[in-house]
């Protein structure tokens, strides 16, 4: 079967979301709270392991602040991530995530083509479409078929959840499609609903375990910035296209 459709993660993988955007937004809104809870960027790279903010924050308490007690702590808890949601859209209302090497460059090609995109992540809504917004103007939302987001689906990642979810509204195999992803959640997930990945690690995601990738890379590649093969056939490419990925699914899918 024919290459059909990309979906794509969004956090870590579309951008570098985690440092200056949601970990500046939880302890923003911890701080504007009058909470003394703040996380280091060491302690953060720990709770990555947790998918969805809400759980993260539970995760948080449980592990490193077990003497918090609230008498509704779910509550509590959906009012922290409301107001965190609030930021992390104020940032990037600001511009503080640009797109990774190679996103909108390969969005371009793969339109120019009629491949079809989608979004499966496990982050809000609202976050998802302020960085698209912010980064490749209102209209790219339109790009996108599905985005299936963190609050559409109860099982987040690595649940397979999401990426079927994303499947079923496209009507598609998941032999027709191909995943991107930087996580080990992400890849589990995406490998639970049937795809074959295509991974491009980041500084939280570099020691995740990737069995199963088609290819594991440091970045999508553009003209004047190669990608790094980190595991995966030896090729001539340079940066992730249509030509590549073609291959990629023919040769593996
Ligand atoms: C990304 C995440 C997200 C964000 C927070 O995982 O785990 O939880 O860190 O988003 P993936 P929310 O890239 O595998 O989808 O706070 O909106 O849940
Ligand atoms: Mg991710």
């Amino acid at each position: 079967m024919a290459l059909e459709a990309l979906i794509f993660d969004v956090d870590g993988t579309l951008a570098n979301t985690e440092r200056d955007g949601h970990l500046k937004a939880f302890n923003l809104a911890f701080k504007a709270l009058g909470l003394d809870w703040h996380w280091s960027n060491e302690i953060y790279h720990k709770l990555l392991n947790v998918t969805g903010g809400r759980l993260r924050i539970k995760y948080y308490l449980k592990k490193y602040n077990p003497a918090f007690e609230h008498q509704h702590l779910d509550d509590f808890v959906a009012s922290i991530h409301q107001l965190k949601t609030k930021i992390y859209v104020r940032l990037m209302d600001e511009g503080a995530v640009p797109l990774r090497t190679g996103i909108k460059r390969l969005f371009n090609e793969a339109r120019k083509v009629n491949l079809r995109l989608a979004i499966a992540t496990t982050t809000t809504t609202a976050n998802v479409d302020a960085l698209i917004a912010n980064t490749l103007g209102s209209e790219a939302l339109d790009w996108f078929e599905v985005i299936g987001a963190g609050n559409i689906v109860p099982k987040l990642k690595p649940a397979g959840d999401i990426y079927t979810y994303v499947l079923e509204q496209m009507n598609l195999d998941p032999i027709q499609c191909l995943a991107f992803e930087d996580s080990h959640n992400g890849i589990t997930s995406a490998t639970k609903a049937g795809l074959k990945t295509i991974i491009t690690v980041n500084e939280y995601t570099d020691k995740h375990e990737f069995d199963g990738a088609l290819v594991v890379l440091d970045h999508l590649g553009d003209k004047d910035k190669p990608f790094d093969l980190i595991k995966g056939d030896t090729t001539n490419a340079t940066c992730v296209d249509v030509a590549y990925l073609r291959g990629l699914h023919a040769t593996h899918c």
